[in-house]
């Protein structure tokens, strides 16, 4: 059987766009809970003054902090191993800069941890997944100022005390890679500073985008320092980065488009965690920044933290491939951050997101060939407006095909020698969606009744993937049919 013993099965899924109660129990305001819902037509807008009026797809979204119970029930229904959650920071630190933490804060990741072992679950927690508290968003203009990597050790530090025999795996930041691209600024970096209203598309002047590298450095120090610290609180913590797995492809053979893929995936893809496993900048980096006119500012002791803090395993969230060319004539893929040319190969989900199976087992392989530590995807799926059939049900078959492939893909890529720990399947329970902001966009095994305007009672049910996940993680996923 191709997937190890204890392999870890189970639902990935972010607290800005699960839990909802976002000012409950002294929570502070974060970044998302800032941003407007949009769809991909019309992008999601955001404000620095939080309006009455307007509707904004966190601050309730699913409501999991209230059916947190319920929901980890459904996932030992189903047989998870593991559940792959964020810790909401302004929860525990309500505008960051607190010494101390919001007692209520910790004590409902408490119950969340404690409900996780009544059914054998491991919880995977995210430190931080796109939400820096507001406050030091405002102030700093987030990553950008070193003050926010004290708060982040300050923070992490907490979480690693408190949950210390509770939970053993940890990531420390969600995509960190976004933020080595553009459309990373205000979700990943919390640069609300200088910034235009849309979350994605902003040009960057050569100073613009060297405070974005500086803020990525930051987080880079962050990191280092939190997955020391949590080593000597406990030496059993398996301590992990969290990549966007951006696998692209040359457009042709034309050994110029050759090129541009590999700038394109040494830049967006390689370049954090060649910095989070190896502990330093890699080579090609120097050319970038001098080419980009871009200075990162950076700290005498940095490259020592950076070599100090290298990370346990390489997780990432796989949901597509693009292509790339020199030829400017040819259409580019729809996808929310891994923008790219359409392959003539690959079909598109309603999101126009190219699903490529092949390119899971492609890209587990070129990460373990050139890190040769322990990989787990933590995030995959499909988004899909799913509608209610006459029989009043979800069949969600073309849910369930889209998984069989990409599992099979890790399949073939454990054959191939791979070392794989689990596999956490995206939005587990419908959740809203980052890049738009939607409902409509579901992911989940289980439904949640509400729409993109707030509608609904949110109450749940299981669809047909539901079913089918379920015989997955009892058979250690032998059957697959
Ligand atoms: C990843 C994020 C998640 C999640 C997922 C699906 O980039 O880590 O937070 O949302 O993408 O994307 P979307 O919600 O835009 O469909």
């Amino acid at each position: 059987m191709a997937f190890p013993k204890g392999f870890l099965w189970g639902g990935a899924t972010a607290a800005n766009q699960f839990e909802g109660a976002w000012n409950t129990d002294g929570k502070g305001p974060s970044v998302p809970d800032h941003i407007r819902g949009g769809t991909v037509s019309s992008p999601r807008l955001w404000d620095k003054e939080i309006d009455p009026n307007v509707y904004y797809p966190s601050h309730e979204a699913v409501d999991f902090y209230h059916h947190y119970a319920e929901d980890i029930a459904l996932y030992g229904e189903m047989g998870f191993k593991c559940f792959r959650l964020s810790v909401n920071w302004s929860r525990i630190f309500p505008t960051g800069m607190e010494e101390e933490p919001n007692q209520a804060g910790l004590d409902f990741y408490h119950r969340v941890f404690a409900e996780c072992r009544k059914y054998g679950i491991e919880p995977l927690v995210t430190i931080s997944h796109y939400e820096l508290p507001w406050g030091l968003s405002e102030k700093y203009n987030g990553w950008t100022d070193r003050a926010v990597i004290d708060c982040y050790v300050r923070y992490a530090t907490t979480l690693f005390k408190e949950y210390k025999d509770e939970v053993k795996y940890w990531l420390t930041f969600n995509e960190i890679n976004a933020g080595a691209n553009s459309f990373g600024r205000i979700l990943s970096l919390g640069m609300t500073g200088e910034d235009g209203k849309p979350m994605f598309g902003m040009k960057e002047t050569p100073e613009q985008a060297s405070d974005r590298f500086t803020a990525l450095h930051n987080q880079f120090v962050a990191s280092a320092k939190a997955v020391k610290i949590g080593h000597e609180i406990n030496p059993e913590f398996k301590i992990g980065l969290m990549i966007a797995g951006m696998m692209s492809y040359p457009y042709s053979p034309n050994p110029l488009d050759v090129k541009k893929t590999q700038d394109k995936m040494n830049m967006g893809n390689w370049f954090c965690g060649d910095v989070q496993v190896r502990g330093h900048y890699p080579y090609y980096a120097k050319r970038f920044f001098r080419d980009n006119q871009i200075t990162v500012r950076t700290e005498p002791g940095d490259e020592e933290i950076l070599k100090e803090g290298t990370v346990d395993f390489y997780s990432f969230s796989y949901y597509m491939s693009s292509c790339e060319s020199t030829d400017p004539s040819l259409a580019a893929a729809s996808g929310n951050i891994l923008t790219g040319l359409s392959n003539p190969y690959l079909k598109a989900s309603d999101w126009g997101w190219q699903i490529d199976p092949e390119g899971l087992r492609i890209y587990l392989n070129e990460v373990y060939g050139r890190y040769e530590i322990p990989l787990m995807v933590v995030e995959n799926g499909l988004g899909a407006n799913d509608v209610r059939a006459e029989d009043g049900k979800f069949h969600d078959t073309y849910r369930i095909d889209y998984l069989r492939d990409h599992i099979k893909a890790m399949e073939q890529a454990i054959e191939d020698g791979v070392e794989l720990m689990g596999y956490t399947m995206w939005g587990c329970t419908d959740l809203v969606s980052a890049s738009t902001g939607e409902m409509k966009k579901r992911y989940g095994f289980v439904y949640v009744d509400k729409d993109n305007d707030g509608n609904g009672d949110l109450h749940r049910e299981r669809k047909d993937s539901f079913y089918w996940f379920k015989k997955v993680c009892e058979t250690n996923g032998a059957d697959l049919d």
